[in-house]
């Protein structure tokens, strides 16, 4: 993991050790993960299984990650943010599930391994993505409330990223896209939805977590709008550039489904560029942290930067 990261255009030293505080908190979310879901052996012992195996297939656990970042960001604790963590993770794991799906982008592999239903069949594929999502709102009442944020607030707050203006807003607008020459601006807008809702929320959450201020809700807002759209951009950089085996899913399908994407709209070079820009715009969103946002810069570096 580099240690030096741009921060808007200039070289910005970080010095922050990311691989040791990703393995960490991904252990945590992990072990809190796995209380908060029934048991494999819970009857009916099948979803219970299908549920797990998405969960615990190998995700990145980013959304998490932002959510414990700038929990920290905030002043707050990882025993507070974590169950919003979990929430996020559920939800993002359901649309993956269900993204995978023959009736949606019709994927064998995903996080490395076979797909849900490849493993557990089409229906019992559908009913673990939803058992997942509404997995995600029992977790998310389990969350400390505070005086700045109710349960009320943070429901609130899952629900509208995932509900039909955001994440499914986006997924209509992207099958809806297949096949079609969409403009930057059209593109933008799935990629707001599709992507860039559920990190934005799980920045927020975060923030949340700790009774931020709401000057703190606002910057984590810009910071969470901005990398969502940087990682999108990404996502689709990799899709053409990486082999499946590095991507642990299937790469080049957005060629084969005929979607538009950053790099067939403006190419590969003014898409790295587009998300080099989208991060800087991140970057600064974080000023007001004063420094205390050394998880969530060397973050927003490293989703610039991955290769997977
Ligand atoms: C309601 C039927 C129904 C379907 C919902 C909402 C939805 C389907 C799908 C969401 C669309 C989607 C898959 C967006 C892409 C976001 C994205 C780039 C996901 C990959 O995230 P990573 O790289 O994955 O963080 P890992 O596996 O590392 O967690």
């Amino acid at each position: 993991m580099p240690k030096t990261a741009t921060r808007a255009g200039a070289r910005h030293q970080i010095n922050f050790d990311l691989n040791t505080w990703l393995d960490a908190r991904s252990a945590a979310t992990n072990t809190a993960l796995d209380r908060f879901l029934p048991s494999e052996k819970t009857k009916p012992a099948t979803i219970h299984k299908a549920m797990r195996y998405s969960i615990f297939a190998g995700g990145k656990r980013m959304r998490p990650a932002l959510t414990l970042a700038a929990a920290e960001a905030c002043g707050g604790t990882e025993a507070d943010a974590l169950p919003l963590a979990c929430a996020v993770e559920c939800i993002h794991t359901y649309s993956l599930i269900h993204d995978d799906l023959p009736a949606m982008d019709n994927d064998d592999f995903r996080r490395g391994k076979p797909t849900n239903h490849k493993v557990f069949g089409e229906g019992i594929a559908v009913l673990a993505g939803d058992a997942l999502l509404t997995q995600a709102f029992e977790i998310t009442s389990l969350a400390k409330g505070w005086p700045r944020y109710s349960h009320r607030d943070l429901v609130l707050e899952v629900a509208k990223a995932s509900g039909s203006l955001q994440l499914i807003a986006g997924q209509v607008a992207d099958l809806e896209g297949e096949g079609q020459k969409l403009s930057v601006a059209e593109l933008r807008y799935i990629h707001e939805r599709k992507t860039s809702a559920l990190l934005c929320c799980a920045a927020r959450l975060g923030g949340m977590s700790a009774n931020c201020t709401p000057a703190q809700l606002q910057a984590l807002t810009d910071f969470g709008y901005h990398v969502g759209l940087a990682f999108q951009v990404i996502d689709d950089i990799l899709d053409v550039t990486q082999t499946s085996e590095q991507l642990g899913k299937t790469a080049g399908k957005d060629i084969a489904a005929q979607k538009a994407t950053y790099p067939s709209i403006v190419g590969l070079e003014k898409s790295r560029k587009i998300a080099q820009q989208l991060t800087a715009k991140a970057f600064a969103a974080l000023k007001p942290f004063k420094g205390r946002a050394a998880a969530l810069e060397a973050l927003a570096h490293y989703l610039l930067t991955r290769d997977k």
